[in-house]
């Protein structure tokens, strides 16, 4: 990585998100298109595709999770750099693949992401959590995913609707109501980056992040790959309905995992990445 290891760490650690300049290579970045390609052309059950309205004209379609993307992904996780990056930030050489996600905005004006934790959704802590958000084309600062920094040692929210009429509508009303951060940005502390071709951000998955708009004209693609280590562990939220968004913990094989709350979290759904082989 050209950047200082150190510095990197630190900031992940402490800030909880970091760009990595340069961070995947050519070869990488055409194996992380390849995967990305495939999920488009393999849309799963938990794939959506919102049309837009007058005001924000754009098509929008994501998916995740997709059974066979573990077996898909396989030669991309195995010989990229991606999931060396995160094995040198943890400083740690155990690296399990949790999912993946596939974000396509073209078309118009498209609304922002509401701000949003993903941990929310997901039935998972640790520290050694990391999202790696992958644009395939360059983003300007102003378009690029906003966070707020320090988000991850802080509150755990309940999640977001992603209703268009109220951004932190909750899901499951057993964790305490997102702030309306859009609405009172000067009191938050917010970063963000421009990205070229090669940079990732990282991040973990408590830190609250939202933004990422696109413009008429433009189109965004986008691949979060969601890695966790050793130190993960299963972490059921209250009241999740298992339904909406992220949806889901059912969706994770919950029930065929077979773990108590605080269990080490490991499945068969969950490749090894790291070490090779
Ligand atoms: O790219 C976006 O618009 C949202 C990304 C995001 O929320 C994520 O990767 O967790």
């Amino acid at each position: 990585m050209p950047e200082d290891m150190n510095t990197l760490r630190k900031s992940l650690v402490d800030d909880g998100v970091i760009r990595v300049r340069g961070a995947l290579d050519a070869e990488s970045m055409r194996m992380a298109e390849d995967a990305y390609n495939w999920s488009l052309a393999h849309p799963g059950p938990l794939a959506s595709q919102f049309q837009g309205t007058p005001q924000a004209p754009s098509r929008f379609y994501q998916d995740l999770l997709n059974p066979n993307a573990p077996g898909a992904y396989r030669p991309m996780l195995e010989e990229s750099r991606a999931a060396d990056v995160v094995a040198e930030l943890w400083g740690s050489p155990h690296v399990w693949f949790f999912y993946e996600q596939v974000f396509l905005k073209e078309g118009g004006e498209s609304r922002r992401t509401p701000w949003h934790q993903d941990a929310s959704y997901l039935p998972i802590e640790g520290e050694q959590l990391a999202v790696m958000w992958i644009s395939f084309e360059p983003i300007a600062k102003e378009d690029c995913l906003e966070f707020v920094r320090r988000s991850h040692r802080g509150v755990l929210h309940d999640g977001t609707r992603f209703d268009p009429d109220d951004d932190t509508a909750p899901i499951y009303g057993t964790l305490p109501r997102l702030p309306n951060i859009e609405a009172d940005r000067e009191h938050f502390d917010i970063v963000s980056w421009p990205v070229e071709r090669g940079d990732v951000l990282i991040f973990h998955p408590r830190m609250l992040h939202g933004g990422a708009p696109t413009h008429g004209g433009r189109r965004r693609r986008t691949l979060s790959l969601r890695f966790f280590g050793n130190d993960a562990v299963f972490a059921p939220r209250p009241g999740n309905p298992g339904a909406t968004g992220h949806g889901a913990a059912t969706r994770f094989g919950e029930t065929s995992l077979k773990l108590a709350p605080g269990e080490p979290f490991r499945g068969p759904r969950f490749p090894k990445v790291r070490p090779r082989g």
